[in-house]
Order: structure tokens, then sequence, then C-alpha cells
């Protein structure tokens, strides 16, 4: 990205310094940059002890067959064990895991103590399915229980899970399977979403017809609706895992065993099968949640309101949270369902102080209005935090004050599924916090921005971010594929990690976010930021969430064509004419904000937009809308019929 790079973000001036009550108490302090600074290793050793380990480690770090790395060579322990027993043996089982909270409002409770049998029982009856250490189970699981229940099952015997997003098709689902060669299934009926049962176990049945080595399905009953059923593979999970004994000795693993494999959709080619392994990324996972989040297991009701079957979910909803022995807040459904309340709604019945969720979701709780979380008591909210896309400014602004009623501070973190653990935040006792910044490398973390030639960029500037030093949470290979993972990360500047996001340098120092580099549009030779142009727009009083795209333009290359939903529910524009002056009114907006040359060639208003797990705006699809394409690959995509909405509100003829 060049210096003519338009800079609409850097000129974001307020601050907000820690609040002194939490820099008082706070898990880490600024001393920690300091330490990490000094001795890498020493800072990541200590981290590491604050784990249980069965046999100590050798060596810190071992970088010598670059880049495959590894991390406390020689040590062993159990990541289950870590997560569960250690915790009951420290007189902790009567504390609360996860209140789990079904969307229909049915609700459970499991303390330490039970999750460590209901662990122990599935980790039998995967035994008795013929599972051992090394082989893969796929899990396919709506938010319940059970899914945290069989990813620590498979951690505690040693087997690779590879969780699959319960919104993923047949096709997606089968795929993965393929890939990373799992026998054994765990899957439910269905899953409560939006108000109705929606079943899982037909897109199972389906993706197996062609997946002959799968030689079981664990089956548990959720919404209790009608399933097919294969004699001799399916099993119901009450049926076997009940009757299991509640005792299982877990047994230390190598630092460097695979815990599990996250498959994460490039731009256009199959999914890569990110594998991560043990002792590293639980150090990571455990210290960022403990320092990030400023945990404090005895008081603490934490939330990460996210899918497990995104990175986010293994990290900060099972592996960090249970690693640190803390409660946390499980939902199975939708934001809105059965009211746009229900978050806020949680929040109060559970007294959750940390909240950390995507800006896709924030923006959404914004086009819904200040009124509705304004019903609820949100008081025992201390921090809150933002992860998987650039938070825009208002954004941050809004989630700040109408959910953290100005007093909490805002993280937005940075990371990626190849990451394994966040990499680039605020720490809230410590950090003044910029709106739509996530400022710095933590402690321990190694990061710059550089230009197309790989040298830093000064202060001031926009480029590359890459990642300079290894980091033990980081992503061992490709799953099957050496070759793709260096040509992927580590080919672009030989030596460092290449992330696939443009990112920028503000005046400080600090880091500001700008999308995947392949959002980045070029306009008669100008290089814009999607994101950029999607601030600007969300600034503006009428618009909730923005989309921007590049279309293929004869003149300038490309045009800039950006999709808005409104705040407000009852807020489209009635009429063509009125619809004709917002489009105006947005179009010079962003150019008063940004420059003309960010001018949008043309805005559309729409209901919802396409999105990922993880929230993410699948721009490539608004791309084949833009340019009159039929679609592409829509395997990722959580709900396929917001594109036939989106085509239903176009004017005739885009
Ligand atoms: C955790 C997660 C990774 C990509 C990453 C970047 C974007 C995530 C962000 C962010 C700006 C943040 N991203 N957090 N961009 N600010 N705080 O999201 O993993 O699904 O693998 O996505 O998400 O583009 O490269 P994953």
């Amino acid at each position: 990205m060049s210096d003519e790079t338009l800079s609409n973000l850097l000129r974001e001036e307020r601050r907000f310094p820690p609040p002194a009550e939490l820099t008082a108490a706070a898990n880490v302090t600024a001393a920690a940059y300091q330490e990490a600074a000094d001795d890498g290793e020493a800072f990541w050793a200590a981290q590491a002890a604050r784990l249980d380990w069965a046999e100590p480690w050798t060596r810190v770090r071992d970088w010598s067959r670059a880049p495959f790395a590894r991390w406390f060579v020689g040590g062993r322990l159990n990541v289950a064990y870590n997560c569960l027993d250690r915790h009951v043996a420290a007189g902790h089982g009567d504390r609360v895991a996860f209140h789990w909270e079904g969307e229909p409002g049915d609700t459970r409770t499991l303390t330490y103590a039970d999750l460590t049998d209901e662990v122990c029982r599935a980790a039998n009856a995967l035994l008795s399915l013929g599972v051992r250490a090394s082989d893969r189970v796929a899990i396919y699981m709506p938010m319940i229980p059970e899914t945290v229940v069989a990813m620590l099952a498979c951690a505690r015997i040693g087997a690779p899970h590879t969780v699959v997003f319960g919104g993923f098709s047949a096709d997606a689902l089968r795929g993965r399977i393929l890939d990373c060669d799992a026998r054994v299934v765990v899957t439910a009926d269905g899953g409560y979403r939006k108000g109705a049962p929606s079943a899982l176990k037909p897109a199972v049945d389906e993706a197996l017809e062609r997946c002959p080595d799968v030689r079981s399905v664990l089956v548990v009953r959720r919404t209790g609706q009608e399933v097919g059923w294969t004699e001799g593979r399916d099993v119901w999970w009450h049926d076997l895992v009940a009757g299991q004994p509640a005792e299982h000795e877990p047994e230390a693993f190598d630092s460097e065993h695979p815990l599990y494999i996250m498959y994460t959709s490039g731009t256009t080619a199959r999914p890569k099968g990110i594998l991560h392994t043990t002792g590293g990324y639980l150090t990571q996972v455990a210290w960022s949640h403990w320092a990030v989040f400023d945990v404090k297991p005895e008081q603490d009701v934490y939330w990460t309101a996210a899918d497990i079957g995104w990175v986010t979910g293994h990290s900060y909803i099972v592996y960090g949270p249970l690693a640190n022995g803390v409660t946390s807040v499980l939902y199975e459904g939708t934001p809105d369902s059965p009211h746009q309340g229900r978050w806020w709604e949680i929040v109060q019945k559970y007294g959750v102080t940390i909240l950390y969720c995507a800006p896709t979701a924030i923006r959404t709780f914004m086009k819904w209005g200040d009124a509705i979380p304004g019903r609820y008591d949100l008081s025992s909210l201390r921090l809150l935090g933002s992860v998987g896309e650039p938070i825009n400014p208002e954004a941050w602004m809004w989630y700040r004050r109408a959910i953290g009623g100005d007093r909490c501070p805002v993280v937005d973190t940075w990371w990626q599924t190849e990451t394994g653990a966040q990499m680039i935040s605020p720490l809230p006792g410590v950090s003044t916090c910029k709106p739509g910044s996530a400022l710095r490398p933590l402690p321990g973390i190694s990061a710059e921005v550089v230009d197309d030639t790989g040298r830093p960029v000064p202060n001031g500037s926009g480029g590359y971010l890459v990642l300079t030093e290894p980091w033990p949470a980081m992503l061992r290979t490709i799953w099957g594929d050496e070759q793709r993972y260096i040509d992927t990360y580590w080919s672009r500047f030989p030596g460092r990690y290449f992330a696939g996001d443009g990112a920028k340098k503000d005046e400080d120092g600090d880091i500001w976010l700008l999308g995947r580099v392949d959002d980045v549009m070029n306009v008669s030779g100008h290089r814009i930021s999607t994101t950029e142009v999607e601030s600007a727009l969300v600034s503006h009083p009428r618009v909730a969430e923005a989309a921007v795209v590049g279309a293929a333009d004869a003149t300038t290359g490309q045009g800039i064509v950006a999709f808005v939903i409104l705040r407000g529910d009852n807020e489209q524009p009635a009429d063509t004419t009125s619809a004709e002056d917002l489009g105006r009114e947005l179009r010079a907006h962003v150019a008063k904000e940004i420059g003309p040359i960010a001018r949008p060639r043309q805005i559309l208003v729409v209901a919802e937009l396409p999105k990922t797990r993880s929230g993410k705006i699948m721009r490539r699809l608004l791309r084949d809308i833009a340019e009159n394409r039929s679609l592409g690959d829509v395997t990722t995509l959580t709900d396929s019929s917001v594109m036939d909405a989106i085509r239903d509100r176009l004017p005739s003829g885009a």
C-alpha cells in the first residue's frame, strides 16, 4: 500500500486512557512489554509455567527448521487435564464452568466437576468406538455443552478434532472430513436457530454418502426431530456416553502433539487445514485470555458471544477460559431470538462482566437502536472486546457508550485462525485506547508494517502486516501440505510471516488494521481500502453497516460499489426519489470524509449482507453481484438466502 493511501482513519483523535481501578488491579502491567523485549524466551517460559506439565520442556523454542516451529520441546502435558482436573484438584470443582443458555430458553449449569465427569465419559465413549491418539474426529454441532465436551474428550485422548461450523453445507463438511481423513463424526439431530429447530443430521448423512471411511457417527439428541439412521454406524450419545465410567486417566502428550485442525477458507482455492498443537497453543491462549481480558476467575462471568466453529470459539470459549478456570456463558442461538434484546437479557441475568464479540454484531445492534440495550441492566460489564474485522471508529464508540456505559475499555484484538491466539491488542490496564486501532503487538509478539519490498514503513504510512518472530500458538503447518504452508505464509517476505492484512502505523507507531490486502481497491491508480470507505459510511447517522467492493470499471480500473444497511428497522427509503437522495447524500458524505477519489460510484441499500461464520462480509460475492456475474462458491456462507434477498432489492438492470 503506498503513501497515497488516503488517511481517513488516522484522523481519529479520540483517546481513552485505562480506568484507574482497572489499572490498579490489572493482571498485567506495562512492565510485561519490557520483560518480553529483554528476553522473549524467558517471558514465554514464565507463561507456560502457568500450566501443569507432566514433564518439563528442555528447550523453549526451536526455530532451527524454520518456518516449522517447535515450542516447549520435550515437554508433556494433557490439555483436558489443564482445563478441568487441575481446577477440581485445587478445590474449584463447584465453580461454574458454563452457564449454558439454549435459544428456546432452556438452561444448564455445568460446574468444573460436572464438566470433568462428562469429558471423562465422552473420552471413554470415543475409546470404545476405537478412536486412538492421533486419529482425527470431526465435530459438526450446534452451540451446546456437548460440543465443548466432545472437543475436550478428543484432547484428552490425543485425537485431534476438526470442528466444522454447523451452518456449513454438506459439501463443506465432506471436504473437511476427507481432507483430514476423519473416521468418526460427532453431531446432533439439530440445534435451535432463529426460533426454530434447524437440522444437522441430514447434512451429515449427505456428506457421508461419499466418505466411505467414516465408521461411526455419535449423535446428540438436542431438538428431538426425526433423523435418518444408519444401523451399525450411528450411535446415540445418550446411549453410549451416559453408560461410561466417569473416570479416565489422562495421558500426557508431547508439547507438539496435534490438538486440532481448523479449516479456513482462502479467497479462492480449497480450504486450508490449519494445524495447532498442544503446549505452545495452550500457553499463549491461556496467557492472552488472562492478560487481555484481565480475568479474575473468582469474580468474572466471561462471555465470548461467537460460534465454537470459529477459531475465536476454540481459543476464547473453550481452551483459554477453561485453562484459566473462569466461569463463562455459552449461548446457543441468534441475537434476535425471540427478541432483539436477547444478548442484553443474558448479560443482565448472569451478571456478565466481560463480553467479547465481532464488529458485525455490534453494527447490527447499532442498527436496531440504543433503546433495546437501554432496557437492561448492563452495569455488571467492566470490559468489552472486539474481534474478526476492523472495527469502525463509530461502531467502537457506540459499543463503548451504549453497551459499556462509557466506563468499559474496549479492546480490539487482531489475530487469525493461523495465529491461534490474540496478537495485536490493547492491554486494558495499560493502554490508552483509540477507537478503531488494535494498537500494538502484545508482549512477546513481534509485528511490523512493511512496504512492497519488505522494508518497515515510517510512522504515518501504510503497508502489509507481517510477524517477525515465531510465537507459541502459531500454526505448525497446513494439514498435509507443507509446501502450501511455506508458499502462503513465508514466501512473500522471506523469513517473516505474511498475514494477508493491510495496516497503517499512525504517528505514535500504533497499528490500524485495514482489512485483507485483497480488499484493497484501485480507483484511478489510487489504492483505497474497503475498510476506510466503510468506516466513512458508518460514520453517517443513517448507516448501520456497509460493505464496499471494487467493481471493474472501464474508465477508472475499479469503481466503488457500496452496499449499506440503514439504522432502525423502518428506515428503508420509501421510494425511488428518496433512495436517490440518500445515495447522493452518502456519496457526498464519503467524499467529504475521505476525499472525492473515494466517492462511491453506486450505493445500494440492502437488508442483510452475506457473512461467514465469523461475521466477515463475503465481499467476493458482492463483487459478483456488482459485476453482474453468477455467484461463486457459497459453501462458507452462513445463510445463502441472503444473496437472493440482495438481488431482489437491486434496481432493475443493476
Ligand atoms: C480471529 C479471526 C482472520 C482475519 C484477519 C483480519 C481479520 C480479525 C481483526 C481483524 C481487523 C481485528 N481480523 N480480527 N481485522 N481488526 N481486530 O478472526 O480469525 O477468522 O482466521 O480471520 O480477520 O483480516 O486476517 P479468522
